[in-house]
């Protein structure tokens, strides 16, 4: 596929970045950042991950990028530290087809002590077919994160067949309750409900809970009567690339 074929270019030509979502507490302040891949293709323009990451993973390709994004993460907190910047940990998304072989398992763990990315620097966020499929394995990406002491974070929570299973399997940090639940919270009785057990349920089990795709302030107020502890979302801020993030990180979190 000729997508396909750019995409191997993009990665030798180190064409992808790292985009930074902040997540706030109830009371505004910053407590983790998501990085997010972008690709700025010289000839095709900004691509979503939507479009890109499917294609890279049917490719084979997504651990590579996982590698090249730890290394522009790197870079960034390095910038910032020069800058006399103190970041909150980076969340980044692990797909489950760049921990599918032995070898990608062992280059990820490679590329994370050579670049020395410590767990108070990235933490991962995990859906539950990329948990399950690893749990499998018997060298699990997941657990060697795990024991190496990474926070990790279950993703898109509740949109899954099989959410809660992975609850009993994997004691993971955070729980993040995808955007279908969060939009029109505000005024959908059914959605509080859900969302008020999954708060529940994440507590009991030692889990922060993190509210995504935050857009509207009644549905952020909803969140924070049922418990929430942390927003993500447009409504708060956007992705945004790293040089623009220097205002928050300094107003300090
Ligand atoms: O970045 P949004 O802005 O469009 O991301 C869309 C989807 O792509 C999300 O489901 C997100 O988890 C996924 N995504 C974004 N960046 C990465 C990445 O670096 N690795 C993987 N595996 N998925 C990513
Ligand atoms: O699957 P994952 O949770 O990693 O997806 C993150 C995606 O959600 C990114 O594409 C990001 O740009 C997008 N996103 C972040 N905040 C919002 C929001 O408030 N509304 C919507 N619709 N998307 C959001
Ligand atoms: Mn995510
Ligand atoms: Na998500």
């Amino acid at each position: 596929r000729a997508l396909e074929q750019a995409l191997r270019a993009a990665l030798a030509r180190q064409e992808f970045e790292l985009a930074y979502q902040p997540v706030f507490d109830a009371q505004g302040r910053l407590k983790a950042l998501e990085g997010l891949a972008r690709w700025h293709s010289p000839q095709r323009g900004s691509v979503p991950p939507a479009q890109f990451i499917p294609v890279l993973e049917e490719a084979g390709l997504v651990g590579e990028l996982g590698l090249e994004l730890m290394q522009q993460l790197r870079r960034d907190i390095d910038a910032w530290t020069d800058q006399g910047l103190r970041c909150p940990p980076v969340a980044l998304n692990l797909s489950s087809h760049q921990c599918r072989l032995e070898t990608q398992r062992e280059r990820f763990l490679q590329q994370l002590d050579r670049l020395n990315l410590t767990p108070q620097e990235v933490e991962f966020e995990l859906t539950e077919t990329t948990v399950f499929e690893d749990l499998d394995s018997p060298d699990s990406i997941v657990r060697a994160l795990q024991a190496r002491g990474y926070a990790l974070a279950i993703d898109d929570f509740g949109t899954g067949y099989s959410s809660l299973a992975y609850l009993l399997r994997l004691r993971c940090a955070k729980l993040k309750i995808d955007r279908v639940f969060v939009d029109g919270l505000a005024r959908r009785e059914d959605a509080a409900l859900l969302v008020e057990t999954m708060v529940r349920v994440a507590h009991a089990m030692d889990m922060r809970v993190v509210a995504e795709g935050v857009e509207r302030v009644e549905d952020q107020q909803r969140l924070v009567a049922l418990g929430c502890d942390l927003y993500q979302g447009f409504l708060l801020a956007h992705p945004l690339p790293a040089q623009r993030l220097g205002p928050l990180l300094r107003a300090g979190g």
